[in-house]
């Protein structure tokens, strides 16, 4: 009896101090999450594909990097042979908010979903939770608490627009002004984006202005006009941050009508589309940083370990590169988007 209740105080002082030791750190060494915390799959331990039912409440189809993760999700689905509930909320929040709520209330495996904007999320985030449903957010990040989601996998924004600042760096070694055409207000990936940008820019390099072109070509257009009609190209800025190529397209579109010939601006791009390749190739981007939207291969398998109770990395980021106009021509046909 007495040895019992000894072993048994010593059995509680290990599990107090090794619960103690494992308590999850803080940012950035997050900690590694399972469903347990958002209940346990109906099937699990041995859940399969066929099991699973994914929803995918897609932000929008605003540009062609959007066009090539939807092509991903719904390619991954039929391949994996799981169930893919999709919508296109049209770049408006509420519409995701909704589509959120409907695949709760049709009780779905797990929610991988791109949140148009950062902020907002807390309410319906915790209807998902508390229905025991596992969110996966895909590509842009949310402000929601990191209690609220399992997961992210999607790309470091910040870390491209440092990267894109280290282009421009290196285009104007003797300083200047640039014009930045942000993406959409509130997004993870222009609030990322620009924040790197900035940071990371030289002293002598100034951001004159900073517009949002809502990362759409037609967006863009009025945008870039407005600038040409404000601002002195050549004289009163000498390069361009374009937070997408679409709306580089559309910029382009807007200095060719206003007489820009491509090289007059130092041009530095994001995603690493065709369109950016080609944009390259004829002299219009001197970089285009790369951000990539094939994401699905790894959301399906990080939803499956998750319905099957095995833990996960609370963040996964997304290698990526930059790309300049000497490769451009040899590598545009190797270009999935
Ligand atoms: O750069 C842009 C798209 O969130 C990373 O959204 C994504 C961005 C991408 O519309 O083209």
């Amino acid at each position: 009896m007495k040895i019992a209740r000894i072993l048994s105080v010593v059995l509680a002082v290990v599990v107090v101090l090794s619960v103690a030791g494992c308590a999850p750190a803080a940012k950035p060494a997050a900690p590694a999450a399972s469903a347990a915390a958002f209940g346990q799959a109906k099937c699990g331990p041995n859940c399969k594909f066929a099991d699973m039912t994914m929803c995918f409440p897609q932000l929008g189809a605003e540009s062609d990097w959007r066009t090539a993760d939807t092509a991903s999700f719904k390619d991954e689905a039929a391949k994996d042979g799981f169930k893919l509930v999709f919508s296109d909320a049209q770049q408006k929040q509420e519409n995701q908010i909704s589509a959120v709520r409907a695949c709760i209330q049709q009780g779905v495996s797990v929610i991988a979903l791109p949140p148009v904007v950062e902020d907002g999320w807390e309410t319906v985030l915790t209807e998902a939770k508390n229905a025991g449903i596992p969110v996966i957010i895909v590509d842009r990040t949310v402000s929601a608490p990191d209690a609220l989601w399992v997961s992210h996998i999607g790309s470091d924004m910040e870390l491209e627009g440092k990267r894109a600042a280290d282009e421009m760096n290196k285009l104007l070694p003797n300083g200047g002004a640039v014009l930045e055409l942000s993406g959409t207000t509130g997004s993870g990936a222009a609030v990322g984006r620009s924040k790197g940008f900035k940071e990371e820019l030289n002293a002598n390099i100034k951001i004159l202005d900073s517009q949002t072109g809502n990362f759409t070509r037609a967006e863009a257009i009025p945008v870039m006009q407005a600038f040409l009609q404000k601002y002195k190209p050549g004289v009163d800025f000498q390069g361009v941050e374009i937070q997408n190529d679409d709306m580089g397209m559309g910029a382009i579109e807007a200095m060719k009508a206003a007489g820009v010939k491509p090289g007059d601006l130092k041009i530095v791009s994001f995603d690493g589309t065709r369109n950016g390749f080609q944009a390259m190739i004829d002299g219009w981007f001197q970089a285009d940083v790369e951000c990539n939207p094939l994401l699905a291969p790894q959301v399906a398998d990080m939803a499956l370990k998750i319905m099957n109770g095995q833990s996960i990395p609370h963040q996964v980021l997304t290698n990526e590169t930059v790309y300049h106009p000497d490769q451009a021509a040899a590598l545009i046909s190797t270009r999935k988007y």
